[in-house]
């Protein structure tokens, strides 16, 4: 069948045949960043989307999720398929259980289609802030759906740029619920480490206890790039001080993932194996990883089963 979808012109697919990690996953490691990508013919692309990505799978997910070795996935509602969340309920439905959603959802959803939702897998919502990918959506209206998805103990997602912290922290520290910040508020990594920027986002986190950090998308945030010179690891080694820290500093709430299929990269595509190698860099601890990958997640995805 054609595809009825054009691809954003300059649009990278994602990487065929991953390496296998060097890094062995703990058993019951957690992907909690990655996405399913229609396929268009199936679940169609949103008409208000500002990308059109190539399709990527649940079977193409779940085929990644045991290459690399991870247990579960985490599957985040990509904007290119705006409110419409079918994509991603048919991926959790189909999982055995081995995957929760992050759903994108309006206020005219009624009780009945969040609890289908809840049912489904979905445990949280994202609200997206990075410009370049939505249209902004009124405080109101998302304050209202933070209110009602508290009461089914769901968390909310948030995605923005460094630069945007101080105009939302209000916003951002009035939210009733857990919040998970994706890709670590998206810093600059040509600004060290310890600057005022950074420093902000640990406060954000520091004064904040029900505020955790997805130390994710190493290769979004990189400006030294991918490649592993002389056979050693340092792919992406700028991202790693601004991710070890938080790692280091707030152990019971961070999360892991790959991001999977890495929309909107123009430059290269990473090896989802090479990604994986990058996680002892950020959490050199066995007891670290462990937290990372597998305790917090369970605990915010699976809570259930760890009682
Ligand atoms: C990500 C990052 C991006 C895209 C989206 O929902 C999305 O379209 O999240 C991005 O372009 O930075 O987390 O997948």
């Amino acid at each position: 069948m054609n595809a009825p979808f054009e691809k954003t012109p300059g649009w990278l697919d994602w990487y065929a045949g991953p390496s296998k990690p060097r890094f062995k996953l703990p058993p019951g490691s957690v992907d909690t960043h990655c996405h399913v990508f229609g396929p268009g013919a199936q679940f169609p692309y949103a008409p208000e989307r500002k990308y059109t990505p190539c399709d990527a799978s649940k079977e193409q997910l779940f085929a990644l999720r045991d290459h690399l070795g991870f247990a579960r996935n985490v599957i985040v509602q990509a904007t290119c398929h705006g409110a419409d969340n079918s994509a991603l309920v048919d991926a959790c439905l189909a999982s055995n259980g081995l995957a929760r959603g992050v759903a994108t959802v309006r206020r005219n959803i009624s009780d009945a289609q969040l609890q289908q939702l809840h049912t489904a897998g979905v445990r949280g919502v994202r609200f997206n802030f990075v410009k370049r990918l939505v249209d902004f959506t009124p405080k109101d209206e998302l304050m209202e759906i933070a209110g009602r998805i508290a009461k089914l103990g769901w968390h909310v997602v948030i995605y923005f740029e460094a630069v945007d912290l101080p105009e939302q922290w209000d916003f951002f520290t009035a939210l009733p619920t857990t919040v998970v910040v994706d890709h670590m508020g998206r810093p600059d990594v040509s600004k060290p480490v310890d600057g005022p920027e950074f420093e902000l986002f640990l406060k954000f986190m520091r004064e904040h206890d029900n505020v955790w950090s997805k130390v994710t998308c190493p290769e979004r945030l990189s400006v030294a790039g991918p490649p592993a010179l002389n056979g050693e690891y340092n792919a992406y080694r700028d991202v790693v001080p601004f991710a070890r820290r938080i790692v280091e500093e707030f152990p019971e709430r961070v999360l892991w993932g790959t991001d999977w299929p890495h929309p909107n990269l123009k430059d290269h595509m990473p090896d989802d194996g090479l990604l994986v190698d990058f996680i002892p860099h950020i959490a050199p601890t066995a007891a670290l990883q462990h937290k990372l990958l597998i305790d917090n997640p369970m605990r915010l995805y699976w809570p259930e089963e760890l009682k």
